[in-house]
């Protein structure tokens, strides 16, 4: 299991990280994603054999929000 913390833009309220962690969270291999909307941050725990970080980033962009692996 592998865990990375995101950064993620474009947040303005508490639906949207609800729908933003939603989202991830319905991914295969995705163990666990929790958002914080005041942090614009997301923490992931996946199965890396299942899911790439890539993939992760890409399903974030497809909500419509930015994101980039905190550093
Ligand atoms: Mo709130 Mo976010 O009305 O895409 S859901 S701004």
């Amino acid at each position: 299991m592998a865990q990375k913390e995101l950064n993620i833009t474009g947040m303005t309220c508490a639906a949207c990280s609800t729908r933003v962690e939603k989202g991830l969270n319905r991914m295969n291999g995705m163990e666990k994603a929790s958002v914080n909307l005041a942090l614009e941050r997301a923490t992931v725990s996946y199965d890396p054999d299942k899911v790439s970080l890539n993939d992760i980033q890409d399903k974030v962009t497809s909500l419509g929000y930015g994101v980039s692996v905190k550093k």
